[in-house]
């Protein structure tokens, strides 16, 4: 059974692969699983039928037959198990693997939002200039701690598993803030996530709804 995401009908994003579809997409590619994609307004994203799918009315979300899956990390772990591809199946490596997909979604994740909110949505606040630097520090230590672990790794725990997906994913939301830039050897990891073949398939997957609609 084709499996079927949803995603944004018109990304803010204006197709440069940040939404979280993104990573889903990603995923089914490396894994060669084909799949559909339904696009959702903002408004569809409100209302019951997309509420069924998703208590709170986001994307991507994920349907397999009679199964309905949200939150684009689990969505990600499914794929995974259920696929060859993005965990290892030595069951330490595997358990390691899994570690860095919670790494990446709760340890990275989080402050890296808090920076782009910040700068998306705090700039007119009379305490934007005190908080800024604040939320970039946390974020700096975070960075700083990874770069350290990577090192001069091709990825985070011998061969590219769903954890470097999830990690390079939420770590391209930081380009062009200049943050990855402090650090050659995340970027040259964020750059091998984005030279993977399937990488490009699922990028160029969403770019395309994204310059269909500009003919709209
Ligand atoms: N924890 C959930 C998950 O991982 O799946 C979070 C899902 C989520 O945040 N979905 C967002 C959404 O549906 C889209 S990805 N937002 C609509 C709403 O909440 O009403 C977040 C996102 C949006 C836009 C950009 N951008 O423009 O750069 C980047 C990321």
């Amino acid at each position: 059974m084709t499996p079927i995401i949803t995603a944004f009908e018109r990304s803010p994003d204006r197709g440069r692969g940040l939404a979280r579809d993104m990573r889903v997409r990603w995923a089914l590619e490396e894994v060669g699983q084909p799949y559909g994609v339904r696009l959702v307004s903002f408004k569809a994203m409100k209302e019951p039928a997309h509420l069924a799918l998703h208590p709170f009315g986001q994307i991507p979300t994920y349907e397999e037959g009679d199964l309905a899956l949200f939150e684009s990390g689990a969505i990600v772990f499914h794929i995974a198990e259920r696929r060859w591809g993005l965990l290892p199946d030595d069951a330490n490596a595997r358990a390691r693997a899994i570690t860095w997909m919670f790494a990446a979604l709760r340890t990275m994740e989080p402050p890296i939002v808090d920076l782009g909110n910040a700068k998306l949505l705090e700039r007119d606040e009379t305490w934007y200039e005190q908080r800024l630097p604040v939320v970039e520090e946390r974020l700096r230590k975070r960075l700083e701690e990874l770069s350290r672990r990577v090192g001069d790794a091709d990825w985070l725990d011998g061969k590219f598993s769903a954890g470097d997906l999830l990690m390079v994913s939420v770590l391209l939301r930081l380009k062009g803030s200049g943050m990855l830039d402090e650090f050659p050897n995340l970027s040259a990891y964020v750059a091998r996530g984005e030279a993977r073949p399937a990488y490009k398939r699922a990028f160029n997957a969403q770019l395309a709804v994204f310059t269909s609609t500009l003919t709209k």
